[in-house]
């Protein structure tokens, strides 16, 4: 079958595989392929991340699909991606889904282009606000924030009802990003639906998607009353975002958080700040960056302790032996809770909850020595099959084991296999922020409660750029106080 050509007018920041892919033609692709519309049989609008993951069991570490005449290629395997984790060679390309999020976040931290001078600029004013003193003073109102959950799980227990483990990880992981980063409340917890904020979210993240799976130039056609949803989502989310701008200015300032930075702090060397429309971009960048995808981790994470009582115990008899029966246990009890964030760590290998990353070629080259790349052409990493290559994590990779994560096991893989935070320069800002709020809640829940799994529930994972355990019910029961902490120095 002959290949389709790119249409005329592509979305911005897409460019067609076919014209920096020189050698193309040796990349498997799927069998069957409809004239104009591509590879949409077996595929769904709204998985094509799981989608992908199919095509990648049946074509193997590097294939590339076709839609309306986009052709893009996806890299599966470990090889392949370690390659493109060479920064002199490759950098982050802003494209498919993260390029449609550019009407929301413009040339905010996250869709930045590299060649962007507000990307080292807010990057540098910015990463301050992560360094280990800003996360030991942040820990405390995560602290704050955990115990609104636990005292909803209390009642649930008491009651015996089961919990939506994706909509109250969200309530959670938002109210954390939004109190320690910009002194705000949004009231989550008292509220019985989900906040504006996290629907019109929702909407745009969905509608981001979308936009990849319909003909560029005919999305505004197709698309003409979730375009107009759309508009009002982002609307509605800056209208939020203001009022919470507006807040602190008439505060006359916070305390040195991540708002103050992005208001006041001018960069060290260049004196320059952060314009109103970027601080804007900013603002609605860290709120939906620095909660969706925690709240994703939290709640696959539960899914695989409450199938794996095993796994549960051994995490819960670590929570007890390390911290006790400390009520609120210190920053520095948190990074000792080890095999509680091997739990974490592998369930961000099967469900890393912002499932792919794209990279681009700085100059032409050859990627693993085999696929020629022209500058600028880019590929995107999927990686849940990363994260499942045997060949890195041996035949069984489905098979849930946070045993990969102790300390020789991870000496003993190579570099670049795992990648849930994305790679280089443009890597996750957040990654200890999400890590230290997802171990302290985990620590605190696992303590707390026993967790019943729904005896129904079988893992559906839904997609809207993100990934998340759609539906996830499970039934917390109150365990007895651990002892209180044994006085004197411990064994840890
Ligand atoms: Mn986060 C970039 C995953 C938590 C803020 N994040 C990325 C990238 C991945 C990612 C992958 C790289 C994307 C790309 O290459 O296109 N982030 C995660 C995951 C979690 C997460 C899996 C939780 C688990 N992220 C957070 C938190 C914050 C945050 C928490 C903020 C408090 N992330 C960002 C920002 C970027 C980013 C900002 C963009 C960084 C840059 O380009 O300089």
């Amino acid at each position: 079958m002959a290949e389709t050509t790119a249409p005329t007018v592509l979305p911005r920041g897409f460019r067609g595989a076919q014209e920096g892919w020189p050698e193309l033609h040796r990349i498997p692709r799927p069998p069957y392929r409809v004239p104009l519309a591509g590879d949409v049989i077996g595929s769904s609008k709204d998985t094509p991340v799981q989608d992908s993951m199919r095509l990648a069991r049946r074509l193997g570490p590097i294939f590339r699909r076709n839609a309306f005449g986009k052709e893009f290629v996806l890299v599966a395997g470990a090889d392949l991606a370690a390659d493109l984790a060479d920064e002199a060679r490759f950098a982050k390309h802003v494209g498919l889904g993260v390029a449609n999020l550019r009407q929301l976040a413009g040339d905010g931290l996250f869709t930045a282009y590299n060649h962007e001078p507000n990307w080292q600029l807010a990057h540098d004013v910015l990463a301050p606000g992560f360094s280990r003193e800003a996360m030991a003073g942040y820990h405390t109102m995560m602290l704050a924030v955990a115990e609104r959950l636990t005292g909803h799980w209390d009642r649930a227990a008491g009651a015996g009802r089961a919990v939506d483990v994706p909509g109250d990880m969200t309530k959670l992981t938002l109210e954390t990003i939004a109190r320690t980063g910009f002194g705000h409340d949004f009231g989550s917890f008292e509220r019985s639906r989900p906040h504006p904020f996290v629907t019109a979210m929702i909407g745009t993240l969905d509608y981001a998607q979308r936009l990849n799976a319909v003909p560029a130039p005919l999305a505004p056609l197709l698309l003409r009353r979730a375009g107009r949803r759309n508009a009002a989502d982002i609307g509605r989310l800056h209208r939020i975002v203001d009022e919470v701008v507006r807040i602190r200015r008439a505060d006359g300032g916070g305390e040195g958080d991540l708002l103050d930075r992005m208001l006041d702090t001018a960069h060290p060397d260049s004196g320059e700040r952060l314009s109103p429309e970027n601080v804007r971009r900013q603002v609605i960048t860290f709120l939906i960056a620095g909660h969706e995808t925690t709240s994703g981790a939290l709640s696959f994470a539960l899914h695989f302790l409450s199938l794996n009582p095993g796994v549960a115990d051994r995490a819960r008899a670590e929570v007890d032996r390390v911290w006790g029966g400390s009520a609120a246990p210190g920053y520095e009890q948190v990074a000792k809770l080890r095999y509680v964030r091997r739990v974490l760590d592998e369930s961000l290998r099967l469900w890393p909850t912002a499932p792919a990353y794209a990279r681009e070629a700085r100059a032409d080259t050859v990627l693993a020595g085999e696929h020629p790349m022209r500058r600028g052409a880019w590929t995107m990493v999927l990686t849940p099959m990363l994260h499942r290559d045997p060949a890195v994590w041996g035949p069984d990779p489905e098979r849930f084991d946070p045993d990969r994560f102790d300390a020789p096991a991870v000496r003993s893989r190579p570099p670049h296999t795992y990648k849930p935070f994305g790679t280089g320069a443009r890597a996750c800002i957040g990654r200890q922020f999400a890590l230290h709020e997802a171990t302290l809640v985990l620590g605190l829940l696992l303590r707390r409660y026993e967790l019943r799994p729904d005896p129904g529930y079988r893992l559906r994972v839904t997609e809207r750029l993100t990934l998340m355990p759609e539906g996830l019910r499970l039934r917390p029961e109150r365990r007895p106080a651990p002892a209180p902490a044994p006085a004197g120095p411990s064994a840890d």
